[in-house]
């Protein structure tokens, strides 16, 4: 870096975080305060945005993207991840780290640790003793995943990685990871009125820890718990963090429902249909790699319409056939049939009720005319006596194509006053329901279900994303359909009879 100039001009310390971006030097930084006249990094951001940058003499575009990236301007929805890819390249970056002998303890934070459902960066924080923290900013910035470097600070480096994501890594030491940790995971609106309730309180809150602004004591920073508990206010969990809900209305949550609450995963597809396991195939490694399900539900695509990728109706004796055989060999009826099937543009599903009284489990799932408003057709599926689970229910596909217009007050009264389920499809891609529409629908009493719709075995992973949103809507274990016994599930399809009845 050319920082080292005798006679550079000193960096005022407003624009200090300017002078730490990669190849910006002193002289820069002089420019542009000079050029744009601003003095603090608020008027710098506010220059990016209106494209006054660039009019700075004598930096270079490859400088003005740096800053660009630094102050994260550079973020568009285009170039936010969805949240399974973020999720796995942050923990194997994680787990990179981790290698390093001087990090102590190390932990995704920001959006991915709230587990939004698009990432726009990785952040990660380490705990080690602050004599350590210079030698490891350098090992991280020579480390193989390390493509660029767009800023460092003494306890803080920004870079591009080789999967072209980027990574905020942020150190702490042990006095203060539980307040950094808090911080850096966000929101910032959360950690703004957590800030300002704390400063009614008398303390003043930060990365650094808790202090009391009466007596200057550091009274909690080593765990995010100790801050909650000096406050006054139960812990709260880190998908709820965000900006939706009046601190108040936050702590009256109850707990939080968890992938080890699951006892089934009820839509999957085989090779009978767009899969690529057998049915026998994906009940054994269903019951070895998550030996807490207590029933899976075959859910191929059942249709006459559809040339390729579906079950002909024709088809469905010869599967329930095969399911009792695999069921016999395993001693009990862990194998549950079931259907997705096509809701028709007039709303009704498009196998007929013979066809569909001899399934377990039918899920009616829209799958054509995106674009217009869908409320009509979930409602009359809802209505619908065989149906017991409305698939995707808004039809969104993550940067691809919105969710249908709908409106969802009506469609979730619909599904309560029937006793349909709707379900948290967790394709990554999906993720739908999303966050707030299981909000909203949870609150009006309907019930979801947590589902894979995998077509291959890695797919059964995905359910943990649909956990995710399913806490972000502040759902608790009742308000989850999957997480009760086959018993329950039976109890839920006979309600939905009696409601239609009276
Ligand atoms: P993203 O990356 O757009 O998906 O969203 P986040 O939430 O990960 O945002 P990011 O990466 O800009 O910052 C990570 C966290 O750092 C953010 O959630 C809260 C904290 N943070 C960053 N800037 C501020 C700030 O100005 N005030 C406060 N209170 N917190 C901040
Ligand atoms: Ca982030
Ligand atoms: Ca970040
Ligand atoms: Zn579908």
């Amino acid at each position: 870096m050319k920082s080292h100039l005798k006679n550079s001009p000193p960096i005022p310390a407003p624009l200090a975080p300017l002078g730490r971006i990669r190849d910006i030097t002193p002289r820069d930084v002089q420019a542009i305060q000079q050029q744009l006249g601003v003095n603090s990094i608020k008027d710098v951001i506010t220059a990016i945005i209106n494209g006054r940058l660039e009019t700075v003499e004598g930096l270079k575009p490859a400088q003005i993207k740096n800053i660009r990236r630094a102050f994260k301007l550079n973020k568009t929805a285009d170039s936010r991840v969805p949240l399974w890819d973020a999720r796995l390249a942050g923990e194997e970056l994680l787990r990179a780290l981790c290698q390093f002998p001087e990090v102590e303890k190390a932990t995704l934070t920001g959006s991915l640790r709230r587990s939004k459902d698009t990432i726009g960066d990785i952040d990660i924080l380490l705990q080690l003793s602050e004599a350590d923290h210079r030698k490891l900013l350098y090992k991280i910035a020579r480390m193989a995943q390390t493509e660029r470097i767009i800023a460092t600070g003494p306890h803080h480096i920004c870079l591009i990685l080789r999967n072209q994501l980027q990574a905020d890594i942020r150190l702490a030491t042990r006095k203060y990871f539980g307040a950094s940790l808090l911080y850096y995971t966000g929101s910032t609106q959360y950690g703004d009125s957590l800030k300002s309730m704390a400063a009614q309180k008398g303390f003043r809150l930060g990365p650094l820890g808790l202090v009391d602004m009466q007596t200057g004591e550091y009274v909690a920073g080593e765990q995010e718990t100790d801050i909650y508990h000096q406050l006054g206010i139960g812990y709260l969990e880190p998908e709820l963090r965000e900006d939706h809900q009046s601190m108040a209305a936050l702590q009256s949550i109850p707990p939080l429902v968890s992938f080890s609450q699951l006892k089934g995963d009820m839509q999957i597809h085989t090779n009978w249909s767009d899969g690529t396991e057998s049915i026998a195939g994906i009940a054994r490694y269903l019951s070895h790699t998550f030996p807490h399900y207590q029933y899976i539900v075959i859910t191929d695509h059942v249709s006459a319409k559809r040339p390729n990728h579906v079950l002909p109706p024709a088809d469905v004796f010869r599967q329930a056939a095969e399911i009792d055989r695999i069921n016999d060999q395993m001693g009990f009826g862990y194998i549950k049939k079931g259907v997705e099937t096509d809701i028709l543009e007039n709303g009704e599903p498009e196998l007929a009720p013979e066809v569909l009284q001899q399934f377990d489990w039918v899920i009616a799932s829209i799958h054509t005319d995106f674009t217009r408003d869908n409320t009509d057709r979930l409602i009359k599926a809802c209505e619908n006596p065989y149906v017991h689970c409305i698939g995707h229910p808004s039809g969104r596909m993550i940067g691809m194509r919105p969710p249908y217009p709908a409106d969802w007050n009506a469609v979730f009264d619909a599904a309560a006053r029937t006793g349909t389920a709707l379900e948290i499809n967790s394709r990554p891609n999906r993720l739908d329901l999303n966050d707030e529409l299981v909000r909203k629908a949870v609150r009006k009493g309907v019930k979801l279900v947590i589902n894979s719709d995998a077509r291959t075995l890695s797919h059964f992973d995905f359910v943990k994303l649909g956990v995710s949103m399913a806490r972000r809507g502040a759902c608790s274990k009742k308000d989850i359909l999957n997480t009760g016994s086959w018993e329950d599930i039976e109890a839920f399809k006979a309600a939905k009879q009696q409601l239609l009845r009276s």
